[in-house]
């Protein structure tokens, strides 16, 4: 299993513990902590050196784990589902740019809540309207190499695909099961929505593409009630060896995720 940490190049999260100004001492930290890469969120790609963040991740012998593409459902409205057809087909293009940017990185893409909200009474079709708009996505993803990975988020986020096997069962029978969709597990969403951690991973199987840490309560690893140690664990006994990539909150403090980081994941990969 690798290891990887939020790094935000553009506009600000409540997931890492640097700015997007200062997203190079993000990279020092990253590096100096043991990780193995960043996990890169990206909103678009005006002005943005790509050449000169593969530069910066290779002098540090740093991959990317995958493209966060959430913020410009926030910032540009964009969406794959409940919009007019031109919004969709911004958000189409903007999902090839991100494959073609993880392509040139080696890295993967999230399709987490740029794929639209959805609502309860409308599941079924929102569904079948997200399995439509992604046709094309994970056409290019295909040609391109790049593993897509579909997040399950919990309900009071979207209506869609909050839990492990709900994200399972519409890979395998909403988008007819393509080898370049996985699921990316997000440890907070699941002590929220999976009745049962460790069968979900024997479900997700081969389909667990990337996970993210954070603690029952968003909280560093350690700071809330998941056992994250007992999963973890539970994980690398399953065989996957793709990136764990920390999505906490600054929590309990900022200091604290940036003097802990290190010695969590050094205890992680000695079980
Ligand atoms: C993004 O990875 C995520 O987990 C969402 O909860 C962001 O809102
Ligand atoms: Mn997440």
């Amino acid at each position: 299993m690798k290891f990887s940490a939020t790094v935000t190049l553009q506009y600000p999260t409540i997931f890492s513990a640097f700015s997007a100004e200062d997203y190079v001492q993000g990279l020092d930290w990253i590096r100096d902590s043991g990780l193995d890469g960043a996990e890169l969120c990206i909103s678009h790609y005006h002005g943005l050196d790509l050449g000169l963040i593969r530069a910066q991740l290779q002098e540090r012998g740093l991959g990317c784990s995958t493209l966060s593409t959430g913020q410009s459902r926030s910032l540009e409205g964009l969406s794959l589902i409940g919009v007019t057809p031109d919004i969709r087909e911004k958000t189409q293009q903007r999902l090839l740019e991100h494959i073609d940017a993880a392509a040139y990185l080696g890295s993967r893409v999230t399709i987490g809540l740029l794929r639209g909200l959805g609502s309860a009474a409308s599941a079924d079709r929102d569904l079948r309207e997200l399995a439509e708009a992604m046709k094309p996505i994970i056409d290019h993803a295909d040609r391109r190499g790049v593993t897509l990975c579909l997040e399950a988020i919990n309900r009071y986020e979207t209506a869609l695909l909050n839990s492990a096997e709900a994200a399972m069962d519409f890979i395998e029978n909403g988008l007819g099961n393509p080898d370049c969709v996985g699921i990316l597990w997000d440890l907070f969403h699941a002590n929220l929505e999976d009745a049962d951690l460790c069968a979900c991973i024997d479900l997700m199987g081969k389909k667990l593409a990337h996970v993210h840490l954070a603690d029952s309560n968003r909280m560093f690893p350690g700071y809330g009630h998941t056992d994250m140690k007992g999963i973890l664990k539970a994980i690398k006994e399953s065989g996957y060896t793709g990136y764990a990539s920390f999505e906490c909150l600054n929590l309990p403090d900022r200091e604290t995720v940036l003097r802990e980081t290190g010695h969590w994941v050094d205890s992680i990969r000695q079980l």
